[in-house]
């Protein structure tokens, strides 16, 4: 008996890294989980940041499962820019998959969720947030908006029965991370954190797991940060 048996799950940014960590912890737990990524090895090729692809995931995850019980959105741009080299073009391309890429994933989840009086969404945020962490600075106003727009919708959700909640990892031993200059971090951080070892996705997933499950139920607007105790928030 799984917490997630019977619930249908979309997990975004499921070829790798955190979301592959949620989709396998979600389907142990019981979902059944459709994965979500630009690249392949999952259920559905979709670019969170188009409209049209973001409607198609959703519908066709209804009209194949018969219901959206969660949705766990993780797919985002993780750049390392220091803040002269920023141009627009980079600052768009972020806020287009990170910040839009989450109202679209959160606005067509919710209709399904609604009509069921049931729903959970989990956003992945960051603890930079938290500590103004350097060289991603849009990718730190990106994942601002991605919890406050986590607060709004809880606000507006409740009433449904839909809870909204974000999860603050701290940097984490990923495919992505290990390929870009912030796998050079990974001392500096771990004397910050209470727990002194390199976090892997497996360390993100069950607070994603808990807040997907209905027992979360009275759980909602809040960021669990899951980061070794790096802040203390
Ligand atoms: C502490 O989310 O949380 C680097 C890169 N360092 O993306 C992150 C920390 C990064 C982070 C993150």
């Amino acid at each position: 008996m799984g917490k997630l048996d019977n619930r249908v799950a979309v997990v975004t940014g499921a070829a790798q890294g955190i979301g592959k960590a949620v989709a396998e912890k979600l389907t142990a737990e019981g979902a059944t989980v459709v994965g979500a990524d630009i690249q392949d090895g999952t259920t559905m090729k979709v670019d969170i940041s188009k409209e049209d692809e973001v409607r198609r995931m959703v519908e066709e995850t209804v009209s194949q499962h018969g219901q959206l019980d969660v949705l766990v959105n993780v797919a985002a741009i993780v750049p390392f820019t220091p803040w002269d080299e920023l141009d627009f073009a980079e600052w768009r391309r972020i806020m287009a998959v990170n910040l839009d890429g989450t109202f679209l994933t959160n606005h067509y989840a919710q209709k399904p969720m609604r009509e069921a009086g049931y729903g959970r969404i989990v956003n992945i945020c960051s603890n930079v947030i938290l500590a103004g962490t350097p060289n991603l600075a849009h990718y730190v106003a990106s994942k601002g908006g991605v919890f406050a727009l986590t607060r709004a919708l809880a606000r507006e959700l409740g009433k449904y029965g839909i809870t909204v909640n974000a999860v603050a990892p701290g940097l984490t031993e990923t495919e992505g991370v290990l390929a870009s200059p912030h796998a050079e971090s990974f001392d500096f951080v771990q004397l910050l954190q209470c727990i002194p070892r390199r976090a892997v996705a497996a360390d993100i997933a069950p607070a994603v797991a808990f807040l997907a499950s209905e027992e979360a139920g009275w759980v909602t607007g809040q960021l669990v940060v899951a980061d070794g105790g790096m802040s203390h928030n």
